[in-house]
């Protein structure tokens, strides 16, 4: 696989409330450079540096929280089910009862014949949510299990 290289321009900081401006250089696949130049151009950015300082900044704003163990965090945890494995909703709904101090609401959306989406709001320990979302992820039948935290 071949990288293409690029020079960002000099205003680029990595996170957008630093004071000081650091200028790195990143290497990118060609597909992927070009991908993210479609949908900049898409989007309306004027520099690539901004939508790259965005793109960093969400994705730093997700992972924090896995390092966190104490602080109180919120988000969604997103879900993609098949409803007719055999058990399967009995056993969702008994995760999330057992946790049920970190949740604090949950949106149900039939998404086709057998897909049923669950959007669970979680607001509490770091710990608590990751073993929320660890003990729905590993059940059998649940195709999809996305967490998106936000750490500001
Ligand atoms: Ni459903």
């Amino acid at each position: 696989m071949s990288v293409k290289a690029f020079r960002i321009k000099p205003h680029f900081s990595l996170v957008m409330r630093m004071t000081k401006i650091v200028r790195v250089g990143v290497t990118f696949p060609p597909d992927l450079l070009n991908e993210l130049d479609d949908v900049i151009a898409k989007m309306g950015y004027e520099s690539r540096s901004k939508a790259i300082q965005d793109a960093v900044q969400l994705f730093v704003s997700e992972k924090k929280w896995l390092r966190e163990e104490k602080a109180p965090q919120t988000g969604i945890l997103l879900m993609v089910y098949d409803h007719e494995v055999t058990g399967l909703e009995g056993e969702l709904t008994e995760v999330q009862h057992e946790h049920s101090n970190v949740i604090s609401s949950s949106m149900h959306i039939h998404v086709g014949q057998r897909d049923c989406l669950e959007a669970i709001a979680v607001k509490g320990k770091a710990a608590e949510i990751r073993e929320l979302s660890n003990e729905l992820t590993t059940k059998k039948g649940v195709k999809i299990l996305k967490t998106m935290m936000v750490s500001l």
